[in-house]
């Protein structure tokens, strides 16, 4: 398989996390975000989106969308399972998987902020933005996780996690103060002792600085 992602992008993340948890080999292929070359002609022919990340399969398939490809993997790869109990607890994980995914991460994406500063904001208002629908998203999260067993919910790593444990890396690069999540922070700590986490770290990535 290969991903085409971005060292710090944040979707890309999650889906090193699930591959790393099942023990699967992947090829990177960087795509320099910052650079803009997501917005190439060659990469419009990778994802018409101009996003990462892509997962290519071995048959030349090629997956988009983090959520969809962790379902993808977690279809093909079933173990150990990204969703674990009953409907309701997989309902919960899906809950923070989607606020996470849906209501946060898009808010602060590249062309989201690019989009910010050519309609005129200064670095300190798009700081602001990104502030508030970070430290707004995570105090959200930390009201509907459990923590009390390491991850998220339970003893196990699992969806929640892949999806929390990236956006806690963007809050700290983006200095929004977790000091109000302990919760988060508990997980935070207990995924960093954990290889398929640890692997799967920004500053780990080939393309890191
Ligand atoms: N909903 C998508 C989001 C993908 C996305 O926005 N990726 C970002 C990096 S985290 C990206 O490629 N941004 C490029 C840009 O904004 O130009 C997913 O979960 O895969």
């Amino acid at each position: 398989m290969i991903l085409y992602g971005y060292y710090r992008s944040t979707a890309s993340y999650r889906v090193r996390i699930a591959l790393g948890l099942k023990g699967l080999a992947w090829t990177d292929k960087p795509i320099n975000l910052l650079e803009g070359d997501q917005r190439s002609a060659a990469f419009r022919q990778v994802n018409p989106q101009g996003r990462v990340p892509v997962l290519e399969l071995a048959s030349g398939e090629r997956l988009f969308q983090s959520s969809a490809i962790l379902e993808y993997l977690d279809a093909c790869y079933p173990s150990p399972p990204l969703l674990e109990g009953t409907p309701v607890q997989q309902a919960r994980a899906r809950a923070v998987a989607s606020l996470i995914g849906s209501d946060i991460h898009p808010l602060h994406n590249a062309a989201v902020l690019a989009a910010l500063r050519q309609q005129g904001l200064d670095e300190s208002r798009v700081g602001q933005w990104i502030g508030r629908w970070i430290g707004e998203g995570l105090a959200a999260v930390e009201a509907m996780i459990d923590a009390s067993e390491g991850y998220c919910f339970g003893a196990r790593p699992g969806l929640a996690d892949l999806y929390l444990v990236p956006q806690a890396y963007a809050a700290e690069r983006f200095q929004v103060p977790l000091d109000a999540c302990p919760k988060v922070r508990a997980v935070i700590a207990q995924a960093k002792a954990h290889p398929a986490f640890s692997a799967a770290h920004p500053a780990k990535q080939p393309d890191a600085p």
